[in-house]
């Protein structure tokens, strides 16, 4: 077996992904790659590339020096971010994707794992447990990103036997790392301030309810997912993927079971509009009965564990 590289190990997801695919198939085993070097404990803990996803011959070069076999590809502009400059956004977003489809198809790598996300839904989608299969009209750049990434995973799988996996993230929740320009990550800052301040002020309306994934769950679904027979992966654009859903509110009510003087204001910005976009909940039945997707953590699992680990970190 090659080596797997990770593409965007600093960020949120990249971070722990690396860490568990380290502890599953060895350090020298796993390849993390930035555009620059993150926290330097996590650059020095196994080997460490300095590689711009967008630049197909650093991608290549990376590929060839360590004999990598799988790529997962983390590197993206999320949603609010990817609002205030999406020409980038689509750049980033598109091209770091076809240079990795692309040296699958040269057969120099064996297979990707590329994330999606609840993103690709809009507006008109029906909103409460969202099919697999339904309509897809995204309003945000970040969205039409990941709808067409999709379209071209799927592409790329029928024309040319490229073995890509996906899963379309809903809003992913940590401890150990911060995201980085989602709509989502009030469900993170949350947590961090209630600790630090005793009070919150969320970016969203207390009744926003959106589709939310404790991070073990999600490194767990993208590990499960590339390890599963290729005859099991039936859908090759991406799988919806679920765990839970609360509003700004409910998860503010979980806080105060633990820290009772908690409070919390509301002032709707600019991503008002792109979570009034997105699903309510998911229907991830399709990745239940393919490969066996279950989650294991829900609103009350996930703030317990959050607020252990936040406050024993600021000790
Ligand atoms: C975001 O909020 O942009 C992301 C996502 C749902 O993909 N967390």
């Amino acid at each position: 077996m090659g080596t797997i590289l990770i593409i965007g190990a600093c960020g949120q997801i990249g971070t722990e992904l690396t860490k568990k695919l380290r502890e599953l198939y060895g350090k020298d085993n796993v390849i993390a790659s930035d555009v620059r070097k993150g926290d330097p404990e996590f650059v020095a803990s196994g080997p460490f590339e300095v590689v711009n996803a967008l630049d197909f011959n650093q991608v290549e070069e990376v590929i060839e020096k360590y004999k990598v076999a799988e790529v997962y590809l983390m590197a993206a502009l999320l949603s609010a971010t990817a609002e205030k400059n999406p020409a980038f956004a689509w750049d980033l977003n598109m091209n770091s994707l076809f240079h990795v489809l692309n040296l699958a198809k040269a057969e120099k790598i064996k297979k990707i794992f590329w994330p999606s996300s609840i993103a690709v839904f809009g507006p008109t989608t029906p909103k409460q447990n969202t099919p697999q299969y339904t309509v897809m009209e995204p309003s945000t750049v970040y969205g039409i990103s990941k709808q067409s990434g999709e379209r071209w995973c799927e592409y790329y799988h029928n024309i040319y036997g490229v073995d890509v996996r996906s899963i379309r993230y809903p809003g992913l929740i940590s401890w150990s790392t911060l995201p980085g320009g989602g709509t989502t990550d009030y469900a993170v800052d949350i947590y961090h301030k209630a600790l630090s301040d005793g009070s919150y002020t969320c970016f969203l309306s207390e009744d926003t309810r959106l589709p939310m994934m404790y991070m073990d769950d999600a490194i767990r679904a993208t590990i499960e997912i590339m390890q599963a027979p290729a005859e099991n992966i039936k859908i090759r654009s991406s799988y919806n993927l679920s765990a839970m859903d609360f509003t700004p509110k409910e998860i503010a009510e979980t806080i105060k079971q633990h820290i009772p003087d908690f409070t919390i204001a509301y002032e709707p910005d600019f991503r008002q509009k792109i979570a009034d976009s997105w699903p309510q909940s998911i229907d991830d039945s399709h990745a239940r009965n393919d490969w066996n997707w279950q989650h294991q953590y829900g609103l009350d699992a996930m703030t317990t564990d959050m607020l252990e680990h936040l406050s024993s970190m600021a000790e």
